[in-house]
């Protein structure tokens, strides 16, 4: 049989299960197409993506605009590495940090990749602008924090399912719970070790955890006053998922109309991925200004692929995307009326707890013991309702479809939600 030739979903999760490694535990539904809100699986059923690959095809599955690009840009020059210039990743890094308000980019391929890429430059700056004595920097991160999955990244995670049998651990890490300020407060106080703190403005992972109102702002305060980078992992809140162009977003020369234009909050260091490229291809970034960026000279870091024209190409179509098509605006009104529609479910619900998000990056907890199952089969019925979704932790369910949504299918999904919670009531 072709490899290329129909396959069944069965045939298909035969195939991976005794070739692939085992390191995933998909939902039972195996898909072969895409298109705007929609996907398909290979018997031709139709639904609803209500977790956009993990926020990075915010722009919609292949949006014709950024696949054009990345086809253009295929048939054109794919990869030269940084041996030599490219006449598009300049054009890129200027369009990128004047969007972003920052002097320079530093092009990655992940988002795991962006923040090791982070953790980097906050160490060399410790050394050479802050003068921490070499080899002491200490970075301070957030319990159920979730920043990718090399080694140093499990190092200072606490989940034991992506940390134990991986050691010896990266050392250099504090951790700290999140949304916390008084902790935040107390690690920095006297400690001058200290070169970093490295936060999720929404811990995606962890459950969708939006901090208090006021908790980025007063930390962005305490890292000032430490001489403390701020260091922002938007890989999934940012490129407009939170109903702004960034969850942390202080830059008053974005175009977000949602913008509270709170500079106080723009962090030193910004890491995007995911939806930098829509999904279409790896791209991954650190922004940040001078200062900081110039700790990083030749030879100090680097990648094959960082900053090659396709990626090039594509983020920009990519953020253009989402500018046009004021994808930050849309996420912010329809994330508001789904937690809307939503809570007026829950008051009569005796199984969902709650529902929390910002923009279209929101989560419903369901009233189980985290090792239940009922989340798991709510995701299992859901999917024979026609719309996809998978809980992050135990009995919490991510709901994130792309972001170009409109307000009739938003309403047809709730209709969607509810109805099949109905059956678990
Ligand atoms: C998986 C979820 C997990 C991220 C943040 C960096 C990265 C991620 C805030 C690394 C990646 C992905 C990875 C994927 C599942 C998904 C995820 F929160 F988005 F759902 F795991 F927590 N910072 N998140 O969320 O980016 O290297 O993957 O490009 O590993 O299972 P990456």
């Amino acid at each position: 049989m072709s490899v290329l030739q129909g396959l069944t979903s069965q045939e298909a999760m035969a195939l991976e299960d005794k070739y692939g490694a085992h390191n995933y535990h998909p939902l039972p539904v195996v898909l072969t197409r895409g298109e705007g809100v929609y996907v398909w699986d290979v018997e031709g059923k139709k639904y609803y993506d209500f977790l956009s690959a993990y926020s990075a095809v915010n722009q919609g599955h292949c949006h014709p605009k950024i696949v054009g690009a990345l086809k253009s840009q295929a048939d054109t020059l794919t990869l030269t590495s940084r041996a030599f210039y490219n006449d598009l990743l300049g054009r890129y890094e200027k369009y990128a940090t004047e969007l972003f308000g920052f002097d320079k980019l530093l092009p990655m391929n992940t988002g795991a990749e962006a923040v090791e890429t982070a953790v980097k430059i906050c160490r060399k700056w410790a050394y050479e602008k802050k003068g921490i004595a070499e080899n002491e920097a200490q970075i301070v991160v957030c319990e159920n924090n979730f920043h990718g999955r090399t080694t140093t990244i499990i190092s200072f995670s606490n989940d034991p399912v992506a940390r134990k049998n991986f050691g010896p651990y990266t050392q250099g890490f504090i951790k700290i719970p999140y949304d916390d300020i008084d902790a935040l407060e107390a690690v920095l106080k006297d400690n001058d070790k200290i070169a970093g703190f490295l936060v999720e403005p929404i811990q995606g992972e962890a459950g969708v955890y939006v901090p208090a109102a006021d908790y980025l702002k007063k930390a962005k305060a305490l890292c000032e006053a430490n001489n403390v980078l701020f260091i922002a992992d938007e890989v999934q809140t940012g490129i407009a998922r939170t109903g702004r162009l960034l969850a942390t977003c202080g830059n008053c020369s974005c175009s977000d109309k949602n913008c509270s234009g709170t500079p106080e909050v723009k962090p030193d260091m910004l890491i995007l991925g995911k939806a930098l490229s829509g999904g279409v291809y790896p791209v991954s970034a650190v922004l940040a200004n001078d200062d900081i960026m110039d700790v990083i000279r030749p030879g100090n870091h680097g990648s094959t692929f960082g900053g090659n024209p396709i990626a090039a190409a594509v983020a920009m179509a990519a953020l253009e995307v989402i500018q046009d098509e004021e994808l930050a605006e849309n996420a912010f009104q329809l994330g508001e009326l789904f937690r809307s529609e939503m809570n007026k479910y829950i008051a009569n619900s005796k199984i969902v707890k709650l529902v929390r998000g910002k923009g279209l990056l929101n989560a419903i907890v369901i009233d189980d013991h985290e090792e239940g199952d009922t989340a798991w089969n709510i995701c299992l019925a859901l999917r024979d309702n026609g719309l996809l979704a998978k809980p992050t932790h135990g009995n919490i369910i991510r709901f994130a479809p792309p972001l170009v949504m409109n307000k009739e299918q938003l309403l047809d999904c709730v209709s969607i939600i509810t109805s099949t919670l109905k059956t678990f009531e």
